[in-house]
């Protein structure tokens, strides 16, 4: 990107499922999306997993199985934000929504994972956070504490709190543009980082998604099209 930008200065990109897409991970909403052979009540509620633990480590033992597949990589969207990083002279702050680690194999390191990470794991007894490469199960003792049947995904589940959220709106107060890129719209608070920008005034807003979102009309700019196209396009 050219530091011709009206408003040069920092940086922050939100990124949901739709910039996963195209390295093979899908999407929630989307028709052959992830919750339309899933229910979201069972899977990603802390309510689902009281009930059915076993089934909610099933889910997400699959999707970690499916992200160490080794044909399953960054792609062109995820690389040129790692360029911009590397690049622009101001700091570039990546909020991702997702759970996979593209973005940090594609080599951003300016990251922060809102709802959690598929490759960790967290007691509820010692709240250690883990590293988890591979399967979790009920009976799978916490190497800190030694307990069984305490570990969950390291994910935040619908009616959690997110991650991060302090030092997220600092750079939401602080930044001059804000890029929103393969994301529906539809969670909050992320669906909220557009409102809180644009109240404060100083940030250029921009949508870089497959179709218009839910929240295009709040964006000053929109860019509709595939993430490994529209985003090297765009920052490069
Ligand atoms: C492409 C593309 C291509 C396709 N190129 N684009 C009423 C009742 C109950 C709760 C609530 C309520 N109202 C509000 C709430 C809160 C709730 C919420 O928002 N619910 C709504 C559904 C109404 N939110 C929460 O509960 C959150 N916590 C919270 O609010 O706590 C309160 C609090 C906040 C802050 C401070 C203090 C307190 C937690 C939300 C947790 C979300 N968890 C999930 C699952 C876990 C992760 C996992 O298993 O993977 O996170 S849900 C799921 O949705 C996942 C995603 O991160 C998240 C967002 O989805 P995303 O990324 O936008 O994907 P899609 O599929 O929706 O969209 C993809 C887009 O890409 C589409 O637009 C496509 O067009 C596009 N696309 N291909 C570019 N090639």
């Amino acid at each position: 990107m050219s530091s011709e930008l009206p408003t040069p200065g920092p940086i922050v990109i939100l990124t949901g499922a739709g910039i996963s897409k195209e390295s093979g991970l899908d999407t929630f909403r989307d028709k052959d999306g992830i919750w339309a052979r899933h229910s979201l009540e069972e899977v990603a509620t802390p309510e689902g997993f009281a009930r059915d633990p076993a089934k909610v480590h099933a889910f997400y033992n699959a999707r970690r199985r499916q992200l160490a597949e080794p044909d399953l990589a960054p792609n062109p969207g995820h690389l040129a934000l790692a360029k911009l990083e590397a690049e622009w002279p101001h700091p570039v702050l990546v909020v991702t929504q997702n759970i996979d680690n593209l973005h940090e194999r594609a080599g951003t390191t300016h990251l922060l994972h809102m709802h959690g990470e598929l490759t960790k794991v967290r007691c509820t007894a010692c709240d250690a956070v883990l590293e988890w490469p591979g399967d979790l199960e009920v009976s799978t003792a916490c190497p800190a504490c030694a307990r069984v049947g305490t570990l969950r995904p390291h994910i935040v589940w619908f009616g959690e709190i997110p991650l991060h959220m302090e030092e997220i709106d600092a750079a939401l107060s602080a930044c001059s543009l804000f890029l929103s890129i393969g994301t529906s719209g539809n969670v909050y608070p992320a669906a909220g980082f557009v409102h809180m920008v644009r109240s404060l005034g100083r940030a250029h807003s921009v949508e870089l998604n497959l179709e218009p979102s839910q929240g295009a009309s709040l964006f000053a700019e929109t860019i509709h099209g595939p993430a490994s196209q529209v985003v090297p396009a765009y920052v490069e």
